[in-house]
């Protein structure tokens, strides 16, 4: 029996229409001394109904309680659920320590949008209009325009940062800015959503023989060793001028004696100085530029790109 059936039962006896409420009804036809006896009787009654149907109320409720803590208990000896650990993406700890070495030598870290619009991304840059990485097969649009009324695209390196960052700065300027860049590209070697990080460094009197020392310094530092050669070889884009590739060569260990192109860099173009809003004729500017994935890929001997962006447990659990 439930709630609502022991509610239905009662009116059967003590509702409008009960049989008790009845008979209390027909008490006015009794002689007065009948009446008397007969009230006391159904009042007792009607006592010993409400007490019988209070003691079942308790037991429905009761037996109720009963089912829901029997239904949900919680078998405390069971062995409790671990929580696995997180790492930090090979990259990313990469980026991590990259952001330390350069802070470490006077390098401020620099951020921004990864939406960029085409004059911080290209124009800015020394990119002609009619460059080829400039076409949609080489970056990815997005279908809106920004309020100048500038395309807006998903930068494709984080130079853009370097522009936003010198024109808000004065020299002497050091900074870096990694990051994420995208492009129109995926194969075993490319992925449209990639990081690279930059450097920029402006100053009145600094050479490549300046630039040469602190990137080397940072090579050696980031493969953790001295044994490691560096040489620039010419080579050219738009926003530097003269441009080099930075190649690197380990002298001792097991990957000793081959050169390893792992850099872009050059002196910034005229141009560009002038883009950030200083004089080329005072100001001198370097820059580099290396890919992340490349650089943790040459520090941890992993040969597949793809293997960054599987998240395969088995791989990413070797960097915990
Ligand atoms: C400003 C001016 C100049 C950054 C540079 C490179 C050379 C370069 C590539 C290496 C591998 C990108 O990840 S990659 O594909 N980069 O070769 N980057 S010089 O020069 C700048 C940057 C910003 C304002």
């Amino acid at each position: 029996m439930d709630a609502a059936e022991l509610e239905r039962i009662k009116a059967g006896y003590l509702g409008r229409a009960g049989a008790l409420t009845e008979l209390l009804k027909g008490l006015g036809k009794l002689p007065p001394d009948e009446r008397r006896k007969a009230g006391g009787l159904i009042n007792g009654a009607k006592d010993r109904i409400e007490a019988a149907l209070d003691s079942r109320r308790a037991a429905i409720a009761n037996a109720a309680l009963e089912g829901r803590l029997a239904e949900e208990a919680i078998d405390v000896t069971l062995p409790g659920r671990g929580r696995s650990l997180g790492g930090i993406h090979p990259v990313i700890r990469s980026w991590r320590r990259i952001e330390a070495i350069f802070g470490s030598i006077g390098f401020d870290v620099a951020d921004g949008p990864e939406i960029e619009n085409d004059w911080y991304n290209f124009t800015a840059l020394n990119n002609p209009e009619n460059h080829p990485a400039r076409s949609m097969q080489d970056t990815f649009y997005v279908d809106i325009r920004d309020s100048a009324g500038l395309n807006l695209l998903l930068r494709t390196h984080t130079s853009p940062m370097q522009v936003r960052y010198a024109r808000q700065h004065k020299p002497p300027i050091r900074v870096i800015a990694p990051g994420r860049t995208y492009r129109v590209d995926s194969d075993a070697t490319h992925s449209p959503m990639f990081h690279q990080v930059e450097g920029l460094w402006i100053d009145e009197q600094i050479s490549f023989a300046d630039l040469k020392g602190v990137y080397t310094d940072f090579l050696r530092r980031f493969f953790e060793s001295d044994d490691l050669q560096v040489r620039f070889r010419p080579s050219f884009f738009p926003f530097t001028e003269p441009s080099a590739e930075i190649d690197m060569m380990f002298t001792s260990g097991p990957n000793k004696g081959r050169w390893l192109e792992i850099s872009g860099a050059g002196q910034v173009h005229p141009s560009v100085i002038r883009n950030y809003g200083l004089d080329p004729e005072r100001y001198i500017g370097f820059a580099f530029g290396s890919g992340l994935e490349r650089l943790t890929m040459l520090r941890y001997g992993i040969d597949d790109l793809r293997l960054f962006f599987d998240g395969d447990l088995r791989f990413l659990r070797q960097f915990a």
